[in-house]
């Protein structure tokens, strides 16, 4: 298709209302014209018109939550689930995993704003010992799904506008953690203006639009896009295990998920974790009619946060945790957008950094508009045959979001060092803890060593493996037994 020409891409703005982005237009040089007109060829007027309709002005909150129930879910055998159960759709899981089936899918296009670090977030060291990045973390875990069920594993990393130069160069000079650069594909996500309140788009500068990524949601779209959806059905992938950069917990490749996923013939799975407490910043898993859905943090009312059953259960316990297996044909078909399947934008109200009309820089110290998001858990409602299984939080879950408290590099250290604690442990190793599992030192375990309890303890016990496990000891590669 011909690219509109810059004077019909003028026009279309003008008659769409938002004539007011040219105001400063014959002021830039050739190269920054440039520069705008592209930016604005990434704007789809109709979509944003749609949007401003619904959201602009002040905010509105319409949204019925008395028909909402807690979703059901499957629990985790460590609960009183049926182990058989489990058992077996870790088989079915195993098997789809052998036969090439399942991509690994992150997305990282957030900006780590509340870590307050400046690259890609996936390039924080995370580790214990070696400080390795997240994005290593995720490798080694496809590495190692990748030996154990003799699969391609292909990985797929959604970034943005702001962070993908950057991603890619570190994955090229990390030489792909060893994974080969043909088996690990990045795209960028899509971006959105951002509005005021009457629903005029904000102009940043005077040749440059408030633009941001468009939430996680965005990736389904940009998934078929940037031709990403076809890469995965030409390599016979048709399912994608779908986690976010923040937590280094999550298990990449999980066979389990993956088996409940194939045997109940589901679009779209997740896992859910039980809430630690009422406030706590996990979205919930609802139904409403026969429809699953997620509830965010920030939408479900306090008070129903709070709601106990007899037993003094959280009424809505069940935490999402972002975690999520996706058929491809289904990303396909939500991603491709027809009316029906269209993912819900959600407002933000920001402080967006703009110019005033005589083109000087203004920083504005309340919200002065709004940002479009998608959240990629709208898509549930969409999907048929969805299923919520339960995971342990310890073995699934520790984000690095904030710089310090909760979520933060102090706690998912600890939480990474439980984990590496119990699993020697289970392997008979005599280790001092104190009463939260903490190890006395800090050690680290690398996926390629073992990615379980299980794994651990086979590897460990073999005759080639150390016999001492001291501070600062690293488990790796190398210490696999011959
Ligand atoms: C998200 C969930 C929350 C809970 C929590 C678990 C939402 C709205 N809330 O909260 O319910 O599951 O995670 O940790 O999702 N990202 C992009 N592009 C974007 C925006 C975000 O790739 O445009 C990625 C980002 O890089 C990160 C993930 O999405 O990997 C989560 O983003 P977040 O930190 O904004 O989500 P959070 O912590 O508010």
């Amino acid at each position: 298709m011909e690219k509109p020409s810059p004077s019909d891409i003028r026009r279309a703005f003008e008659e769409a209302g938002q004539g007011h982005v040219f105001a400063h237009f014959e002021k830039l040089g050739e190269k920054e014209q440039a520069h705008f007109i592209a930016q604005l060829r990434e704007i789809d007027l109709a979509e944003l018109d749609r949007l401003i309709a619904e959201h602009a002005g002040e905010a509105h909150d319409a949204t019925d939550f008395s028909d909402l129930q807690p979703a059901p879910y499957v629990r985790h055998p460590a609960n009183g689930g049926d182990p058989d159960q489990w058992n077996s759709a870790r088989k079915a899981g195993e098997a789809a995993l052998r036969a090439g089936r399942v991509a690994a899918f992150v997305v990282a296009g957030g900006q780590g704003t509340r870590l307050g670090y400046d690259g890609p977030k996936g390039t924080f060291p995370v580790t214990p010992v070696l400080q390795k990045p997240l994005f290593q973390v995720f490798a080694e875990k496809i590495l190692a799904a990748r030996r154990r069920y003799g699969a391609p594993v292909p990985w797929f990393i959604m970034t943005s506008h702001a962070n993908h130069a950057a991603t890619e160069a570190f994955f090229e000079e990390s030489d792909y953690f060893g994974l080969g650069a043909g088996s690990v594909h990045f795209f960028t996500q899509g971006r959105m203006p951002a509005v005021d309140f009457s629903g005029k788009i904000i102009l940043e500068d005077k040749g440059r639009i408030a633009m941001s990524p468009d939430g996680h949601g965005g990736s389904l779209r940009a998934l078929v896009r940037r031709g990403a959806v076809d890469t995965m059905r030409a390599a016979g992938v048709d399912i994608l295990s779908y986690f976010q950069v923040d937590n280094p917990l999550v298990r990449v490749i999980d066979p389990a998920f993956i088996g409940f996923h194939v045997q109940s013939g589901s679009e779209m799975s997740s896992k859910m974790i039980p809430k630690a407490y009422p406030e706590e910043k996990v979205g919930h898993f609802c139904k409403r009619g026969d429809r699953l859905l997620v509830v965010e943090y920030s939408d479900l009312p306090a008070e129903m946060q709070a709601e106990r059953t007899a037993d003094g259960e959280l009424r809505f316990l069940a935490g999402s945790i972002a975690i999520h297996i996706l058929s491809v044909d289904f990303v396909h078909r939500v991603g491709s957008g027809s009316v029906d399947t269209r993912l819900p934008f959600h407002r933000a109200e920001k402080k967006i950094p703009t110019i005033d009309a005589a083109g000087h820089a203004v920083r504005p110290e309340k919200p002065n508009g709004i940002k479009f998001e998608m959240f990629v858990f709208d898509a549930l409602p969409l999907a048929k045959n969805p299923i919520i299984i339960e995971t342990l939080r310890s073995d699934d879950f520790s984000p690095v979001k904030n710089a310090e408290g909760l979520d933060s590099p102090a706690t998912c250290r600890d939480d990474q060092l439980r984990q590496f604690a119990r699993w020697a442990q289970t392997a008979g190793i005599d280790l001092t803890t104190d009463e939260s599992g903490l190890p006395a030192f800090a050690f680290e375990v690398s996926p390629l060593f073992a990615e379980d309890a299980e794994t651990f303890a086979a590897n460990w016990k073999r005759p080639a493996s150390p016999q001492t496990l001291t501070a600062g000891t690293c488990l790796g590669e190398a210490d696999l037994p011959e």
